[in-house]
Parts: C-alpha cells; sequence; structure tokens
C-alpha cells in the first residue's frame, strides 16, 4: 500500500472501534424511501443526512454501493427519471427509524444534456443544499485519475456559499499509479485552498478493490457522532 493514502487517512485519526461501528453501520438495513424532483417535495428533515455529487462517470453508484455493500442500491438510483432526482436512502433502520440517510445526488458536468434540465437539476440543488438543516455532510466525488474539474470548482462554490460542510472523496484509485497518488492528494489539496468550506483532507477510494471505503464508513460514523 502506498504509504502517502496511510499517511492522508491516519490524519482523520480513526481509531479501530470506529472502523468497526462504521462496518457494523453499514451492515444493516439500506432501503430506498424518498426521489425529489423539486424543492417543494423533500421528505422532512429527520436524522441526519450525508450526500453524495459528482460528474456523471466519477463512480457515484459504484462508490454507494461499495459503502453500503449492495446491488439494490445502484440499481434503484438507476431507473428511469431518478437520475435527475434527489434519491433518499435510510441507512442503519427501517424508514421512520434510520439511524442517517444517504441521499444520491444528480450527477453533473455532463455535456449532452440540455440547459432546461440543467436549470431544473440547478434549482433543486441549491434549494436543498441552501435549505437543509439536517445535511450533516456533502462528499464531492472527483475522479482520481483526472483531478479537480471546473464544474467540481462550481459546484464546491455552492457548498461554499450555502454554508454546507464538505470532502472531497478521490474514486477509482486502482486506475492511478501507485507514484501518482501522491501528487494527485497533492493536488487537490491545493485546490481546495481556494474553498474555505472544504475539509482540508481527502479519502481516495476504489469501489473496485475496496480500499478507503472503510476509512468512508468510519468517517460517516464519526460525523454521525458528533466528532467530525
Ligand atoms: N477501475 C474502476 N472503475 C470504476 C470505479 N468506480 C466506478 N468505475 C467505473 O466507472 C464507470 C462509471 O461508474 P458509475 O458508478 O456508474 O458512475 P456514476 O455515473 O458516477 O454513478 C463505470 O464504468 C464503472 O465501472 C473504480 O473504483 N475503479
Ligand atoms: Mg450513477
Amino acid at each position: 500500500m502506498g504509504q502517502s493514502v496511510g499517511h492522508v487517512q491516519e490524519e482523520g485519526g480513526l481509531t479501530p472501534g470506529e472502523f468497526e461501528d462504521g462496518r457494523l453501520l453499514f451492515a444493516g438495513v439500506c432501503e430506498f424511501f424518498w426521489a425529489s424532483s423539486a424543492a417543494s417535495n423533500l421528505p422532512p428533515e429527520s436524522v441526519p443526512e450525508f450526500a453524495f455529487a459528482g460528474r456523471s462517470n466519477v463512480g457515484k453508484s459504484s462508490l454507494l454501493n461499495a459503502l453500503t455493500g449492495r446491488k439494490a442500491l445502484a440499481r434503484t438510483s438507476h431507473t428511469p427519471g431518478r437520475t435527475q432526482q434527489l434519491n433518499f436512502f435510510a441507512i442503519g433502520g427501517e424508514p421512520g427509524s434510520e439511524k442517517l440517510r444517504i441521499v444520491d445526488m444528480p450527477g453533473y458536468g455532463y455535456a449532452a444534456v440540455s440547459k432546461e434540465k440543467i436549470s431544473t437539476w440547478t434549482k433543486l440543488m441549491k434549494a436543498y443544499l441552501r435549505g437543509r438543516t439536517t445535511l450533516s455532510r456533502v462528499y464531492v466525488l472527483v475522479d482520481g485519475r483526472h483531478g479537480l474539474k471546473d464544474s467540481d470548482h462550481e459546484m464546491m462554490t455552492l457548498l461554499d456559499k450555502s454554508a454546507q460542510s464538505y470532502q472531497v472523496i478521490l474514486t477509482k484509485k486502482d486506475e492511478v499509479k501507485k507514484r501518482d497518488v501522491e501528487e494527485m492528494v497533492a493536488k487537490t489539496l491545493a485546490g481546495l485552498q481556494k474553498h474555505p468550506a472544504a475539509f482540508p483532507d481527502v479519502i481516495f477510494t476504489s469501489s473496485e478493490t475496496g480500499e478507503g471505503i472503510a476509512e468512508l464508513r468510519a468517517a460517516v460514523l464519526r460525523r454521525l457522532s458528533g466528532r467530525g
């Protein structure tokens, strides 16, 4: 394993107990329960929400599958029509008694989409991000082969303005040469300096090998218990 990654992830100071609790948190119920296409039909606020955003094809569906250890989650997200909505999943308990919610946000930065559609999603995302008091953290997924793009900066600017806490997750680590990993992490952290609300650390993941997934679960658990 690359030393750099161990280093980056240890900076979070996650304990073995947090890794185990994180694993258990995602080992239970994981159920799709709500899709919102407009700010007027968001589910009532309840438990803390962890939203996942990123450019189309960044590996969001794969990461959510790896995180929850289930294939059904991505299948739900792939249901035609639902990809342009905010999809809500109950984690750790049946909807109504869940411990947290995962929110799958529409992918952005996809060129072949009409302006009208983009403006509809943008409105929905803005409304959700600005108004949601139970939103605990947004994870912005960035392709680890390519790094931050203009559309990621736009998304993060929106998050800065919304005063939402967010962290970047680099994806597809298995596709990045070991010697390039450290440089990609450094470049990404440098790019985050423009963004006051960004968590100053990244998690490098691979849904293919599972690397970084336990760390992500533990990070969610830590945030959920008010320690991160
Ligand atoms: N090698 C590799 N490929 C991945 C990984 N995650 C996703 N992919 C691939 O990237 C493409 C887009 O993945 P998907 O999860 O559908 O992305 P989404 O559009 O962000 O939901 C698919 O071909 C996946 O197989 C990963 O960790 N490693
Ligand atoms: Mg997807």
